[in-house]
């Protein structure tokens, strides 16, 4: 029997799970469990942040990177009520990392005392995070920690990962209880989700592949958190089966590869669209199909299922049959259905059917008009920097071992076309929730995860301003992140919209002075030099390639104001619909029906 208070428990357990970094902010509400990281601080190491949810995109962004979850803490009230947006962000990405939160004392409940969400129920946090999260926790005594603890870090790593709030009273992080701490490697070390799919199916899908004359294979971000990028190549190169990425999914092939073909949907490539809408048997690899990902389910933009036959796995059987029926649904673990997949086929001795030879010669002319069409934008050469061009320049910046973080806006879209991933860290976005600041902060977890490689924050003038106190604590804590601000002055992926849909009405999307028709922004390459650390602008393309390309080597925190277009938007070759608004047709290439 030990005996140790709330906080200890809590600090211990994430211990015991190797968790090394803690991301949050303080008030009156989480003081004591600040304590109970003060007392281990040799073993987990704390980082104050000046606003809440930068805490919660660090976390999200370390997960992705480090492949371990991080934890977040947030005092009662407020200081909490800021994390909501930033677990909103890891839920629908799937991210897991624990929010400890903290509330009122239980002796206050139901009183109104200070910060206290009391209205319809009790210190009610958990009703504000329950859309949110995988799952939310509320212990009201010391010796529900321990079990709550260990139940908590298992939702949130098994299974598909998302995660999870420990909302903990004032006084139960103080409270002491005799118990018997829970051993993590007993509870949750021996559990393993990687499910493989039902062996019927795996053989089912062996013979659609092999029959299938037009196949495509599209991948998710399930391929890269499962760590299948390798069992991926291995498959589509025996097969000879082009591969198609989700947003989320670019990385997990290598965009040179000569079986990658790109994006897909509104922003995607010709190549990938018009292959995917003509393909007989899609194979989808842990992804969802949300509308940016399939051109909103308009039948023959993106795809065309059915006729398409849709082989869809995925780990959450949730996500399987959503939006489209499936020719066949399988449950499982990526990488392990990978495996067993390329298994079958050795048993098989296959070998890819000649006739495919056509359809790749197909692909083939596709990918050069596409290469055609894009090509005028990489040669561009103007100021303010035209986007296209802005986006290759930092691409060919990057060394391969560079993670750039994209936050949300037009600039995520122009990075999604033009940059050429090359490994699963290359380009991290959000696509689930889309909240802005995600790259802004998360770049700071990037670069906690992995110190020695260059890690860049791509992120709209509009989102930098909204998160800048990040350059504060990149100086605090000696973080060598890069922020390129995609200064157009403009929120400019919702004025596109605004162009696109409403004829141009524009109202509240545009940054400008407010006696004359110029556009305004604070200086900030100013700003960064305020904040000490180094700031730069640029004009040129050549510029923004070169400050890039300093400010890796100096590995020290900068900030690179880039003066980039915003009346372009990237063209398609998919669509988006806005319901009621309707679509536009894509800029290349046009709608496809197959029959079946
Ligand atoms: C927190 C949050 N608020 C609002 C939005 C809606 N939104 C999506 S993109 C965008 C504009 C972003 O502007 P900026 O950061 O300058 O990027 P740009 O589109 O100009 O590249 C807005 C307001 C959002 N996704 N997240
Ligand atoms: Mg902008």
């Amino acid at each position: 029997m030990t005996r140790m208070n709330g906080g200890q428990i809590i600090v211990d357990y994430l211990i015991q799970e190797h968790v090394a970094y803690a991301f949050g902010l303080c008030g009156h509400g989480n003081i004591s469990f600040i304590d109970a990281l003060y007392e281990r601080s040799g073993e987990i190491t704390s980082y104050s942040v000046r606003h809440e949810s930068v805490a919660g995109f660090m976390a999200d962004v370390y997960y992705r990177v480090a492949g371990r979850p991080a934890m977040t803490f947030t005092s009662c009230g407020p200081g909490s009520a800021n994390i909501p947006v930033c677990l909103a962000n890891a839920y629908f990405d799937s991210v897991p990392y624990l929010a400890i939160t903290g509330n009122v004392p239980t002796s206050q409940f139901n009183r109104g005392a200070f910060q206290e969400t009391y209205r319809h129920y009790q210190a009610d946090f958990p009703s504000a995070v329950r859309p949110f999260c995988k799952r939310v926790f509320q212990p009201t005594r010391a010796e529900q920690v321990p079990p709550f603890m260990r139940q908590a870090w298992k939702t949130m790593v098994t299974g598909r990962p998302g995660p999870v709030v420990l909302d903990v009273p004032f006084d139960i992080f103080k409270e002491e209880a005799d118990m018997e701490m829970p051993q993590a490697k007993d509870w949750n070390a021996n559990i393993s989700c990687r499910c493989g799919a039902d062996p019927e199916g795996v053989r089912k899908a062996v013979d659609m592949l092999l029959e299938a004359k037009r196949p495509i294979i599209m991948v998710g971000q399930g391929v890269k958190y499962a760590g299948a990028m390798a069992e991926l190549v291995r498959l589509a190169e025996r097969l000879h089966i082009p591969v198609v990425c989700s947003s989320s999914g670019m990385g997990a092939i290598d965009a040179n590869h000569p079986l990658a073909l790109g994006l897909i949907a509104r922003n995607g490539s010709y190549p990938a669209n018009h292959a995917a809408r003509q393909a007989d048997v899609l194979l989808a690899l842990g992804v969802r199909f949300d509308d940016r990902t399939s051109s909103s389910w308009l039948p023959g933009y993106s795809f065309n299922i059915p006729p398409t036959k849709l082989i869809h796995v995925d780990i959450d059987p949730d996500e399987i049959a959503r939006n489209y029926p499936v020719a066949l649904g399988l449950m499982a673990d990526v990488r392990t259905f990978l495996r067993q997949l390329n298994e079958e086929l050795d048993t098989r001795q296959a070998q890819a059917q000649a006739v495919r030879a056509s359809w790749l010669g197909d692909i083939e002319r596709w990918r050069r008009e596409w290469k055609e069409w894009t090509a005028p934008g990489y040669r561009a050469d103007t100021t303010p920097i035209h986007p296209q061009r802005a986006a290759h320049e930092i691409d060919k910046a990057l060394p391969n071992d560079a993670i750039l973080v994209s936050d949300v806006g037009v600039h995520h879209n122009w990075l999604l076309q033009f940059c050429r991933p090359k490994n699963s860290h290359s380009l991290i976005g959000s696509m689930g929730f889309g909240a802005m600041g995600f790259g802004v902060a998360g770049v700071l977890g990037a670069a906690i995860a992995a110190p020695s490689r260059p890690c860049i924050s791509v992120c709209g003038d509009g989102a930098f301003l909204m998160h800048a106190s990040v350059m504060a604590t990149a100086v605090e804590y000696k973080i060598p992140a890069i922020w390129v601000v995609w200064n157009n002055y403009a929120f400019a992926s919702i004025r596109g919209l605004q162009r696109g849909y409403l004829e141009g009405r524009e109202l509240v999307t545009d940054f400008k002075q407010p006696d004359a028709n110029a556009p305004y922004n604070p200086d900030f390459a100013a700003m960064a030099g305020s904040a000490g650390i180094n700031g730069v602008r640029v004009d040129t393309a050549k510029d923004l390639g070169e400050a890039l390309e300093a400010a890796i080597k100096a590995h020290a925190p900068c900030v690179i104001d880039a003066n980039i277009q915003g009346d372009a938007n990237p063209g398609g070759a998919g669509a988006w619909e806005l319901p009621g608004l309707g679509h536009l047709e894509p800029a290349i290439g046009k709608r496809t029906i197959i029959e079946g």
